[in-house]
C-alpha cells in the first residue's frame, strides 16, 4: 500500500512536470501539439494546443501544420492515421513517458487519427481507473 501510494506521487509530479513542458514550448508557426494524459476515469484523453482533455477531438489546421503528439500516458500509444490523404507517420510507436510521434500534413482534406494503447507501464503499477478504457479519436480538418 505504501509503495503504491509513493509511485502514484511520482506520476501525479511527472505529469505536473510534462504540463509544465508543454504550456512553456508553445509550438511556433505551422506547428501544434497533441498530449495524451492519464486520468481516473476513461484511461486516458488527448488534448490539442493544451485545450480541454477529451478522448474526441475536431479541429482545424492549415496545409502544412506539423502535428506533433506526446505521449504522457502511463502506457504506450500507437499512432494510427483512420482516414485522410496518404502520408507519413514518423515515430508513431509512443513506447514510454513522454515520447512523440510527429506528422506532416501537407495535402488538405479531412484525416483521421486514433491510437491503440497498450499495458501499463511495470511502474506504473496498477493504476486504478473508473469505466472503459477511451478510444481516443482525432478528426483534423486541414485547409
Ligand atoms: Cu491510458
Amino acid at each position: 500500500m505504501q509503495r503504491k501510494h509513493t509511485i502514484r506521487g511520482a506520476v501525479l509530479a511527472l505529469a505536473a512536470l510534462s504540463a509544465l513542458a508543454v504550456t512553456s514550448a508553445a509550438p511556433a508557426g505551422g506547428g501544434a501539439a497533441i498530449t495524451i494524459r492519464h486520468q481516473m476515469r476513461g484511461c486516458h484523453s488527448w488534448s490539442f494546443n493544451s485545450g480541454p482533455f477529451k478522448a474526441s477531438q475536431s479541429v482545424t489546421v492549415k496545409a502544412g501544420t506539423v502535428l506533433r503528439f506526446t505521449n504522457n500516458d502511463v502506457m504506450p500509444h500507437k499512432l494510427v492515421q483512420a482516414a485522410g490523404p496518404k502520408m507519413r507517420l514518423v515515430h508513431p510507436n509512443m513506447l514510454k513517458m513522454a515520447s512523440s510521434a510527429t506528422v506532416k500534413l501537407t495535402q488538405k482534406g479531412l484525416y483521421r487519427f486514433t491510437t491503440r494503447a497498450g499495458e501499463d507501464y511495470a511502474w506504473a503499477g496498477s493504476m486504478k481507473t473508473v469505466g472503459e478504457d477511451n478510444v481516443l479519436h482525432l478528426t483534423v480538418r486541414v485547409k
